[in-house]
């Protein structure tokens, strides 16, 4: 299946609710108030949210007006553009230039870090990049177990050790195992919850430390997880983890099994950081680097 047709595919239950409601409202009406109404409606139904659904429309109307577009059919062609530039913030791109680099991977529990972690480290690989994941979450023994298994199933090196050691050791450990066999990329897992969200910050900031003392010159990215199908509440806890530790990107997964794709709109606007992939399913294959052109290609 080709990239396009993957995406699609995946967006398949959002497209029904924007792309459906959409063709509707450009077949049957000219661009007036009604239609500007009716589109805002349908962009606050699929997640946008209300001050990204506001953006949107009146960014659309300045279009509109700028380039005196008169047809339904121009309008669309407008949206998609206003749609696709509110995506462009930041690079999607990985930024791994340095021999080891870091991914952090952070997020509330069942997010899906750890999946998106073996999907990635064997995305990675098949670039052609030495990997190795960290299985810095060790409130769970599960934890550990399941990243375990990813590691086997993309032939990826792991470092973990028992349920309760401290993560920042593990950190430290998977850190001068990079060093020493040469790895380009450490990916490290961490827990999504512990006994509180002080607990969980503070961890996260001493495992930040950890990679700040030993590879202080070493590329790093720090990438949070989101669930599509929690919508909004997302950007809650995105707040929280960019104040906590900064986020160079988002990872939104879930995006098959829910109508609310447009919370990708909402991220990249009232965010501001850049969506990196997208998960599309549970599959190894199912991660795919964010496009903001075929996304919305996609809905639309
Ligand atoms: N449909 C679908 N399921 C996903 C996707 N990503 C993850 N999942 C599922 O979500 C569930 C939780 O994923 P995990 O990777 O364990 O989440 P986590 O963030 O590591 O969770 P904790 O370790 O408990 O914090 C699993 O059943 C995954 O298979 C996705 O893109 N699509
Ligand atoms: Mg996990």
């Amino acid at each position: 299946m080709g990239f396009l047709d993957k995406i699609k595919q995946g967006l398949a239950k959002t497209q029904k609710v924007i792309g459906g409601s959409l063709d509707e409202i450009f077949s049957s009406s000219s661009l007036n108030d009604d239609f500007y109404g009716e589109l805002e409606e349908t962009l606050i139904l699929a997640d946008v949210g209300m001050e990204t659904s506001l953006h949107a429309v009146d960014a659309l109307r300045a279009m509109v007006k700028e380039r005196r577009l008169k047809t339904p059919e121009e309008g669309k062609d407008a949206l998609r553009e206003v749609l696709t530039g509110m995506l462009q913030v930041g690079d999607p791109a990985l930024h791994l230039s340095t021999n080891p680099a870091v991914i952090l991977v952070i997020g509330v529990n069942g997010v899906g870090k750890t999946t998106t972690i073996g999907k990635l480290g064997a995305s990675l690989k098949k670039d052609g990049k030495r990997v190795l994941l960290c299985a810095a979450d060790t409130f769970r023994a599960a934890a550990g177990d399941q990243l375990q298994v990813w590691a086997e199933r993309g032939g990826l090196d792991l470092i973990r050790q028992q349920e309760g050691t401290d993560p920042a050791a593990v950190a430290f450990d998977a850190l001068s195992a990079a060093r020493a066999r040469k790895m380009d990329v450490v990916i490290c897992d961490t827990a999504g919850r512990l006994h509180n969200k002080q607990n969980l910050m503070n961890e996260l900031k001493k495992i930040s430390r950890v990679i700040d003392r030993e590879l202080p010159d070493a590329d790093r990215e720090i990438l949070l997880v989101l669930d599509a199908t929690t919508g909004q509440n997302g950007l809650a806890q995105a707040r929280q983890f960019q104040e906590a530790c900064g986020v160079t990107g988002i990872v939104l997964t879930k995006l098959d099994g829910t109508a609310k794709g447009g919370i990708v709109f909402a991220v990249a606007d009232t965010l501001g950081i850049p969506v990196k992939y997208i998960g599309l399913g549970e599959q190894m294959d199912d991660l795919m680097p964010f496009d903001a052109q075929a996304f919305v290609d996609a809905l639309l």
